[in-house]
């Protein structure tokens, strides 16, 4: 037997692990590991898992006897200890290379669940009971073993255990939109770990983070790429993250600038069918793999937002995403070519304009391209309808991108839990092969049979000590997590996991705690953009501006999408409008043609009604808007109430931390509904005008 710990750093541990509410700074997110409660429960997991053994020797493995004993010790508040031999151990981590696991006879539990996969069962080994986490590869038995640590902090018993679980999703990776110089575009919790130095220790705890939840990859640069992250020192760099992020299992992928082959190599053109052009993409791509040979591939927004792209040449973004993919397929890479295009010549209506520049192309790109689309036509709103090219291009795979941090949900001042609004589009029904065709099943492969699977997040992270800015920001991080794993996973099962492991899992603070979050996405809705209404805001994408109409393009403004005047409010996407509704499939285009069939929630997404636009409610549009603002004020001024009822049951630091934030996302609620009910009740009278 081996002990891990020193007896100095131990004694520390098991002080700080067993001290009730003491101030904490957030940085241990949902691996705090606090002692469990003295008693017969604590008593029966220290005989059950006070002993492990890892069946295999590798860094993950050694990554997986780090976070055990130091899961466990937390926990329990008694020395995990490791054992060499899995006779001896009444817990045991391992592979299906391991004969101890082969011996177990559990061939037909491993169908099925992949190198991620695992199953988690009691068993018997040398005549003794024991835990086994075992799965076909070791990122599995890495995933397993945190499974099983969250089982402990949620105290769930395992006398009876029987998991078997493996991921919907093969790829799930965060998106970072760190810059070069270290700056995070529309980030709001500090500045960026991974440039312009790598910080280590950071990037390792952020990847024992991501691995708790089972998030498999990151973009370690701004999809604005700056080309010169494909030069050697960037490169290095590069490869130095990934020598940490891989005992975790964590490939890092690179976002690409279309350009790089003039810019960087040297070209006279970035044409992707001149052979000088895919010759260079070609040894960029062996250059990566030489220092990066788990590398995962390249995110490329291209004629997007003013960025280089294919059809500056001419060529249409299969053209563009297919050379690239050329480049990386010999090393099994993937190309992940976003979606994120509006074009105005393309159509009038931006909400149309990825649709129809993607869908023809459907067939056309290689295997292993995704197109990666946002969840809704437009830009992260706090509600949109889901993205129409979901259901509406069965041969290519397409990679979900939602965006965890909140740029116009409140940024980093706003308490928003964004599963519900995730779980709405995941469980939209798309209707491509009639009723129950949700974007769950378009996405996981199962629907059209794609081999290529995988789901994006625009992480939230930074360096701030907290990680993501608000507490309660780490709650959509770990939630994007969870969902990447099993998008059938409910956003109340979720929140209720994060909470005991995050806060603690006394009732009154779990109740609480679980009641404002579920609530507060709908909240935001209410006081900033409610009934379908999107896009109120300026430049800084926070706070309202219903008024902006000089933006550098037409549709960066507001008045672009609410189009309020004397007649009414809303943007006419219905067939006597934009269309946009036709770029839905039967039922949904009709019901969304139809004001009197379209939920209130979508109801000025799809069209521009007049004020006194008799709303289900019996209330007139005008009143229901008025009401709508008046609630959002009322219900933030309640999370407020309900987070004040806490005092002394969560640790002070972060109670006056969150404190803080809901005082000012009352007074931000207050502004909202002021500034947007004079607003739109001058652009009714005609004021102004
Ligand atoms: C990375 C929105 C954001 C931009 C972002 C862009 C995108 O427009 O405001 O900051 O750029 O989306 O997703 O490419």
């Amino acid at each position: 037997m081996r002990a891990w710990l020193q007896p100095l750093s131990l004694l520390l541990l098991l002080l700080a692990a067993s001290t009730p509410l003491r101030a904490e700074t957030g940085a241990d997110l949902w691996l705090r590991y606090h002692a469990l409660p003295d008693g017969p429960e604590r008593t029966t997991y220290r005989r059950e898992l006070e002993t492990f053994a890892v069946t295999f020797t590798s860094p993950t493995g050694d990554t997986i006897a780090r976070e055990l004993t130091r899961g466990l010790t937390g926990l329990l508040g008694v020395r995990a200890r490791r054992a060499d031999d899995p006779r001896v151990a009444t817990l045991v981590i391992g592979t299906t290379a391991s004969p101890a696991i082969r011996a177990l006879g559990w061939d037909a539990a491993f169908k099925g669940l992949g190198d991620d996969g695992f199953v988690i069962r009691r068993a018997t080994i040398a005549r003794a009971p024991v835990v086994v986490v075992a799965s076909n590869g070791e990122s599995g038995a890495l995933y397993g073993a945190f499974h099983l640590l969250r089982l402990v902090q949620l105290r769930r018993p395992l006398d009876r255990i029987d998991v078997a679980e493996h991921p919907r999703l093969a790829r799930r990776l965060l998106n970072h939109w760190d810059n070069l110089d270290g700056s995070i575009e529309r980030g709001y919790a500090g500045r960026s770990f991974f440039w312009p130095e790598p910080d280590a220790g950071r990037i390792a705890d952020y990847a024992r983070a991501n691995a708790s939840i089972g998030i498999n990859g990151s973009v370690i640069n701004s999809v604005n790429a700056n080309p010169q992250s494909l030069t050697p020192p960037y490169l290095q760099k590069a490869a130095a993250i990934a020598a940490i992020l891989r005992p975790y299992k964590i490939r890092v992928y690179l976002a690409a600038n279309f350009a790089a082959p003039r810019a960087i190599g040297g070209l006279q053109t970035n044409d992707p069918l001149d052979r000088s052009v895919a010759a260079w993409w070609r040894a960029k791509a062996d250059e990566i793999y030489k220092l990066i040979p788990d590398f995962g591939g390249f995110v490329v927004k291209a004629n997007s937002e003013g960025q280089p792209g294919p059809q500056d040449y001419g060529r249409t973004h299969a053209d563009g995403a297919n050379v690239l993919a050329d480049a990386l397929a010999p090393h099994g890479g993937v190309v992940m070519w976003r979606a994120f295009v509006y074009n105005a010549d393309v159509d009038p209506d931006r909400v149309k304009r990825a649709y129809a520049e993607f869908v023809p192309l459907d067939g056309k790109f290689r295997p292993n391209v995704f197109a990666q689309v946002k969840n809704g036509p437009l830009d992260f709103q706090p509600r949109e309808p889901f993205h129409p090219m979901f259901g509406a291009m069965p041969k290519t795979p397409l990679m979900a991108e939602l965006q965890i941090t909140q740029e116009y949900l409140g940024q980093s001042n706003h308490l928003v839990y964004l599963a519900p609004m995730w779980k709405e589009f995941l469980d939209a029904d798309t209707f491509a092969r009639g009723a129950g065709s949700p974007v769950s099943k378009v996405i996981d492969g199962t629907l059209d049979g794609q081999r290529e699977t995988g789901i994006a997040g625009v992480a939230n992270t930074g360096l701030d000590a907290n990680w993501t800015g608000h507490d309660f920001g780490q709650a959509n991080w770990y939630a994007f997590g969870r969902l990447a794993w099993n998008p059938d996973l409910q956003a109340g099962a979720i929140a209720d996991e994060w909470i005991r492991m995050t806060w603690g899992d006394a009732p009154d603070v779990v109740a609480t705690i679980h009641a404002i979050m579920l609530e507060s996405r709908e909240v935001y809705v209410h006081y900033t953009m409610p009934l379908g209404l999107h896009h109120l805001i300026g430049g800084d994408h926070y706070a309202p501006m219903p008024e902006n109409a000089s933006a550098q393009r037409p549709d960066w403004t507001a008045v672009y999408y609410h189009h309020a005047d004397t007649t009414g409010i809303g943007f006419d996407r219905t067939r006597a409008g934009s269309k946009a509704v036709d770029q839905y499939r039967a039922p949904l285009a009709d019901r969304w043609n139809d004001p009197a069939a379209t939920p209130d929630e979508l109801l000025l997404w799809f069209h521009h009604l007049p004020w006194d636009y008799r709303m289900r409610s019996g209330r007139t549009l005008s009143q229901e808007i008025s009401e709508s603002y008046n609630r959002g004020v009322l219900e933030a001024q309640a999370l407020e109430r309900q987070w004040a009822t806490l005092e002394g049951h969560v640790d002070d630091e972060r109670f006056a931390a969150v404190s803080a934030k809901l005082h000012r996302q009352v007074r931000d609620a207050a502004d909202w509904r002021t500034k947007c009910v004079a607003f739109f009740e001058h652009a009714r009278s005609g004021a102004g005008k």
